[in-house]
């Protein structure tokens, strides 16, 4: 029954690389339409929105952002049937939940594969020529404890025993506490235990492949542990709902090859892919960190294609501590929290709260308390005293004045000099290195470390502004209002740095905060952002500008919230 292995590893096709000037495709998950969409999936795809719009800023050349919904399966199949409707009508209301709730959140993505899809099924049924012809596959027969849920095959250290509704003893999958069923079938067996090897070098020469670290060590780990072959197709008798084995009618593929295939076929494949594969970052969430960092690179090196460049792994939303579940009643519903916080409100504090490397709790209180101090109070605030006409009637963009603010080496040596205190200088300095403190963070997959940061110089900026009392100073003294021209102006440069380094997160608000501060569209990207450019001697292109309009408040405080889980209610 087993086949000889003709060819495991091809050599891959040209590699597109990566960097500054490269093509870039980031992509989300695709999401399983059993259920309508939640904070944890909104989530995944702000990571990836705001790592494409922080590229597409600085200039990093083409990139494209796939999203979209997992179709296939018998998950799909038993919900559809449970809400007693078929599985294309189930996919086609719940997609378009998923597509709406990101639109809404103002995720840009390029791509929204559907896995059912014409054009993703004859992808699917290319790879899966490419794993036969290369000789990856074998018909065997396969049995174990399937869990529907996870839609997978669970070894039995993964299981636990446990009492169903009626008491009967059963087994469930440890992790998620799913019950279990024995499943014996005849099916196609994908040769993963030969990947092993292949798999720990791709690894082990690619250490930035996958992030936060500690995630890279988990695979690891699970690659010294046995690495059995994995069963890729069901009886189409038990499946119906997925696509059919090329060739073996009796067959469907599995819903994970089915799923992973996405990445591919939404840049082409098989014909216009090498265009951008295998440059591809995954963001994943820790639950499929297995199926993308090990059963994904496999299927991929046996059909003849390089490994993606780099999964984004992050971890999960509890709320008040305890997991979301349906049958807990606590899953959180991103419109309801839009509608109560803002794109932007919401959008910041996912970002700004969550943490890849470890689990993160959701409560309402905590999100108006950081939107309110840090959107609200701290950057609102700070562009409503800069700007107030009782302190800038000119409404202008004023003047530097390297003699109130002069150029020294070091501001320990600032005495007799301007009026700047090295605590000025101090300041004026942590925010020159903001814009590459930020980037460091994005390329880290650390964009809470990098809203930290810019947090902390609008804290700063705060200080300054209140430090020097522009308010008190007397206008009709010349040295005076060249002192309260050069606050100001700083003050603004720093706000215009805070407004450009934020689009990628706060799109809305940065874009208003940038008007207001005349800063054209052109302007707005990382190669314009010289900051202080008259500090280092340069011409400074916004000085003398006039202003933007006032459009009013910034960002609105928010009150605190009504009950923003999604109602149990049938799909
Ligand atoms: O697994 N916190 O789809 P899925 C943060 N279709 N993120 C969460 C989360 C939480 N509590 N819950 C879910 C599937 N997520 C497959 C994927 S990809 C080829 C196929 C996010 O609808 C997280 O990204 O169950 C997780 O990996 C994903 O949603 C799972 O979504």
């Amino acid at each position: 029954m087993l086949r000889p292995l003709r060819r495991l590893s091809r050599p891959p096709r040209r590699a597109a690389a990566t960097g500054p000037g490269r093509r870039l495709l980031l992509s989300t998950p695709i999401f399983y339409v059993n259920g309508p969409p939640h904070i944890g999936h909104l989530y995944s795809a702000l990571l990836a929105d705001a790592l494409h719009r922080h590229r597409l800023l600085r200039g990093a050349g083409p990139g494209r952002l796939s999203t979209g919904t997992d179709e296939h399966g018998l998950k799909i199949q038993q919900a559809a049937a449970e809400a007693g409707t078929s599985p294309p009508e189930l996919c086609e209301r719940v997609s378009s939940l998923f597509h709406q709730a990101l639109t809404h959140a103002a995720v840009s993505f390029t791509d929204f594969t559907r896995t059912s899809e014409p054009r993703h099924q004859r992808a699917v049924h290319h790879f899966w020529g490419a794993l036969r012809d290369g000789g990856a596959l074998y018909k065997g027969s396969y049995e174990g404890w399937y869990c529907t849920p996870e839609e997978c095959f669970l070894p039995e250290s993964q299981l636990a025993e446990r009492r169903d509704a009626q008491g009967r003893p059963c087994k469930v999958s440890l992790e998620t506490g799913h019950q279990v069923h024995w499943t014996k079938e005849d099916n196609y067996m994908f040769r993963l235990s030969a990947f092993q090897d292949p798999l720990r070098k791709w690894l082990r020469d690619n250490p930035q492949a996958i992030s936060p670290h500690p995630f890279y060590q988990r695979v690891l780990h699970w690659l010294e542990e046995d690495l059995p072959d994995l069963s890729v197709s069901r009886e189409r008798s038990r499946l119906q709902w997925g696509i059919p084995v090329p060739s073996d009618s009796t067959q469907t593929i599995y819903v994970w090859v089915d799923a992973l295939v996405n990445y591919l076929s939404v840049v082409g494949y098989p014909e216009t892919h090498s265009e951008w594969w295998p440059a591809v970052h995954h963001v994943v969430g820790k639950d499929i960190l297995k199926f993308h960092a090990v059963y994904w690179p496999a299927l991929l090196m046996a059909a003849g294609l390089a490994p993606p460049k780099r999964i984004l792994v992050h971890s999960h939303w509890t709320v008040r501590g305890q997991k979301m579940s349906k049958s807990l009643g606590n899953v959180i519903d991103p419109f309801a929290c839009i509608g109560q916080y803002t794109v932007d409100g919401f959008r910041y504090f996912l970002l700004r709260q969550g943490v890849p490397e470890r689990d993160c709790d959701y409560y309402d209180e905590k999100v108006v308390k950081v939107v309110n101090s840090e959107l609200a109070d701290a950057l609102g605030g700070l562009l409503n005293r800069s700007t107030a006409l009782s302190i800038n009637p000119s409404n202008t963009y004023p003047c530097f004045s390297e003699s109130c603010f002069p150029k020294v080496l070091d501001y320990r040596e600032t005495k007799g000099m301007g009026r700047a205190s090295a605590e000025d200088y101090e300041f004026v300095a942590s925010v020159a290195s903001l814009p590459l403190q930020v980037a460091n963070y994005f390329e880290g997959f650390q964009i809470y470390k990098a809203l930290e940061c810019i947090a902390l110089c609008v804290r700063q900026t705060n200080s300054f502004f209140q430090r020097h009392r522009p308010w008190k100073l007397n206008r009709k003294d010349p040295a005076e209002q060249l002192w309260l021209d050069t606050i100001i102006h700083i003050t603004l440069e720093c706000l215009r740095v805070y407004g450009t380094l934020l689009q990628p997160v706060i799109p809305h608000t940065a874009d208003r905060l940038l008007s207001r501060l005349a800063v054209e569209p052109e302007e707005r990207g990382l190669s314009s952002l010289t900051f202080l450019a008259r500090y280092n001697g340069k011409s400074c292109p916004f000085e003398g500008r006039q202003l933007g309009p006032d459009t009013g408040i910034l960002f609105h405080r928010l009150e605190k919230s009504r009950q923003l889980q999604i109602e149990t209610k049938k799909l």
